[in-house]
């Protein structure tokens, strides 16, 4: 049986047999990995559409959906938002499912920030 608690002390009461010495392997606490979800252009999908995608699933007011939409328009692609591993999942998952319901290419990724 091991014995509990567990110490650095051995059956070997000789002085200085036992140093007490304990390896720090960690410190601090790491946070986890933040993922940035990330929306495509595309020649096909309709403006609104991804309007409404972007209002709907990351809750912006239509303003900045408007926004972010006319970024990817221009730019190719923009930053929708930051999110835990397993919400980005979630938002592309939606995106991507929604998009496909209705039979736009609309494309939607997340990268590791
Ligand atoms: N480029 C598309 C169009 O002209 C609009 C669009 C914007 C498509 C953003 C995808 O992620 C996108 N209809």
């Amino acid at each position: 049986m091991t014995p509990w608690p567990i110490t650095m002390s051995s059956d070997d009461d000789t002085p200085g047999s036992d140093t007490g010495v304990v390896t720090q392997t960690r410190t601090k606490t790491r946070r986890p990995p933040l993922y940035k979800v990330l929306l495509l252009n595309d020649d096909f999908t309709p403006m609104e559409f991804v309007v409404h995608v972007l209002e709907r699933f990351f809750g912006l007011s239509n303003a900045q959906a408007i926004e972010i939409m006319l970024t990817v328009h221009k730019k190719g692609v923009a930053l929708v938002g930051v999110f835990s591993h397993e919400i980005a999942e979630t938002k592309v998952t939606q995106v991507m499912d929604f998009a496909r319901q209705h039979q736009h290419p609309l494309q939607c990724t997340m990268e590791r920030e």
